[in-house]
C-alpha cells in the first residue's frame, strides 16, 4: 500500500533527518495568552486551547453503559476546547476495570448518543477514546472466564482490581496471527458505532500499556511473525488500526495518544526515542487531528532521573497538532503554548475537580481540590458536585 512505504525507511536515517529539522526550528512566536484562543483542529475550531484529558471514573451501569451521572459530568465540562472521553472499550475482550463504559452494543451506543447531544447543546466537542487492554485485565473481566489477550504470554507484574478485590495478573493468551485482522476490524467498528453515537471524532488510545502500547514496545511484544521483533512490526498493529479508524472519521477527526516513557502497567522499551520517533513519522500520511502525548511517567519510578526524552523532538517528527499532557498548571501551560512546545494542553486532575477550568484559568481563579478517593468509585459524589466558580451548590445542569 502506498501510505506503508515508509516502511522500508531505515529507522536511524530518518531519525537523524528529525534531529536535523529540529535544530533548524525558530523559537515560536505566540502570545503569553495563547491558550485562551481558539484553535483550528481540523473541522472543529476549538474556543481556546484547554483539553479534557481522558479519565478512568468507574461509572458506568448495567451492561457497561453510559448513564444519567455521565451525561451531566461531561456536559458539565463543556467550555473544554475538546473533551476527550474516559477509555471505552472497543470489544468485550477489551475490558479491563470495572463499570468502564464501552463502544460495542446497541444500549451503550444510545448511552453514549445522551452524552454528546448533551455536551454539543451545552456547546462543547468531544472525540471518544478507544481502548482495548490487552493483558490489563483478568479472566473475571473476560467474556468466558478465559485469559485475556496480548501480543505475548507474558505475565505482567502487579495486579488488577476485579470489582471485588485485588488478583495478580494472568499469564495472557497470545494472540494468533490470523486473529490480528479481527482485531483492527473491532477498532473500525468502534468507530462506526462512535460516528452513530454523535462523536465529533476519536482518540486511539496508543498508550499507557495497553493493547497497542503492548505491540509497540519491546519488552511486552516477544513475537517472531510480521507484528514483532523489529520496530516496523511492532508499530504495525497500532498504525493498521489507525488507518481503519480513519477510513470510517477521516484523519482530521483522529488522534491517537502515546505515552514513550510510561512504566505504568509493567511495560517499558530499550529504545522510546526511536520507536517513538518512527511511530510519529509512521503517522504523517494520516494527517490526523493531533497526536496527544503523555510526557512522563504515572507510576513516578522514572521520578528521580531528569527525563531524557525529547518531547520537541517527537512534536518535529509528527509535524501536525500536538496535545501535551502530564502534571501541567497554568503557568507551565501559559508558557508551552506560548513557546510553541505544545499546541495544546490536556488536563486531567484539574478537569475531575474543575467543571469551569478554562474559565478558571483564564481568570486566574483558585482550582477545587480534587479528591483521590472519589476518582473510582462514589457515584455522583465526587463526580458531578465540584462546585462551578460562583455556585455554591455546585453546577449541576437541569437534564
Ligand atoms: C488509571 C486507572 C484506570 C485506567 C489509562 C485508562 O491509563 C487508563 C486508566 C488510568 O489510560
Amino acid at each position: 500500500m502506498e501510505r506503508f512505504k515508509y516502511l522500508f525507511f531505515s529507522v536511524p536515517s530518518v531519525i537523524s533527518v528529525v534531529n536535523a529539522f529540529t535544530d533548524m526550528e525558530t523559537a515560536a512566536m505566540n502570545s503569553p495568552e495563547t491558550l485562551f484562543q481558539p484553535y483550528t483542529l481540523g473541522p472543529l475550531t476549538l474556543p481556546n486551547r484547554i483539553i479534557m484529558a481522558p479519565l478512568t471514573r468507574n461509572r458506568a451501569l448495567d451492561g457497561n453503559t453510559p448513564g444519567p451521572l455521565t451525561v451531566t459530568y461531561y456536559a458539565q465540562r463543556a467550555s473544554a476546547g475538546l473533551i476527550i472521553t474516559e477509555a471505552s472499550p472497543i470489544c468485550p475482550e477489551g475490558h479491563g476495570y470495572p463499570r468502564t463504559p464501552g463502544i460495542h452494543s446497541a444500549e451503550q451506543i444510545a448511552g453514549w448518543r445522551a452524552v454528546t447531544d448533551a455536551v454539543h447543546a451545552a456547546g462543547g466537542r468531544i472525540f471518544m477514546q478507544l481502548w482495548h487492554v490487552g493483558r490489563i485485565s483478568h479472566p473475571s473481566l473476560q467474556p468466558g472466564g478465559v485469559a485475556p489477550v496480548a501480543p505475548s504470554a507474558l505475565k505482567p507484574a502487579g495486579q488488577v482490581w476485579t470489582g471485588s478485590g485485588l488478583e495478580d495478573y494472568v499469564t495472557p493468551r497470545a494472540l494468533t496471527r490470523e486473529e490480528l485482522p479481527g482485531i483492527v476490524a473491532a477498532y473500525r467498528q468502534a468507530a462506526i458505532n462512535a460516528k452513530e453515537a454523535g462523536f465529533d471524532g476519536v482518540e486511539v488510545h496508543g498508550a499507557n500499556g495497553y493493547l497497542l502500547d503492548q505491540f509497540l514496545r519491546s519488552s511486552s511484544n516477544l513475537r517472531d511473525d510480521d507484528y514483532g521483533g523489529s520496530l516496523q512490526n511492532r508499530a504495525r498493529l497500532l498504525l493498521e488500526v489507525v488507518g481503519a479508524v480513519t477510513s470510517v472519521f477521516g484523519g482530521d477527526r483522529v488522534g491517537v495518544r502515546l505515552s514513550p516513557e510510561n512504566r505504568f502497567n509493567d511495560i517499558s522499551d530499550a529504545d522510546p526515542q526511536m520507536t517513538f520517533t518512527y511511530v510519529a513519522i509512521a503517522l504523517r500520511p494520516f494527517n490526523l487531528a493531533y497526536l496527544h502525548v503523555l510526557e512522563g511517567d504515572m507510576t513516578g519510578q522514572a521520578a528521580e532521573a531528569p527525563s531524557a526524552f525529547d518531547y520537541p523532538a517527537l512534536k518535529t517528527a509528527f509535524g501536525g497538532p500536538y496535545i501535551a499532557n502530564c502534571g501541567y498548571d497554568r503557568s507551565r501551560a501559559l508558557a508551552a503554548v506560548a513557546n510553541g512546545q505544545a499546541d495544546l494542553i490536556a488536563f486531567g486532575r484539574a478537569f475531575i475537580a474543575n467543571p469551569d477550568l478554562p474559565e478558571r484559568l483564564q481568570a486566574d481563579a483558585q482550582l477545587n481540590e480534587a479528591d483521590q478517593k472519589t476518582f473510582y468509585s462514589g457515584e455522583a459524589h465526587g463526580y458531578i458536585d465540584y462546585p462551578a466558580l460562583g455556585s455554591a451548590q455546585g453546577n449541576i445542569h437541569a437534564l
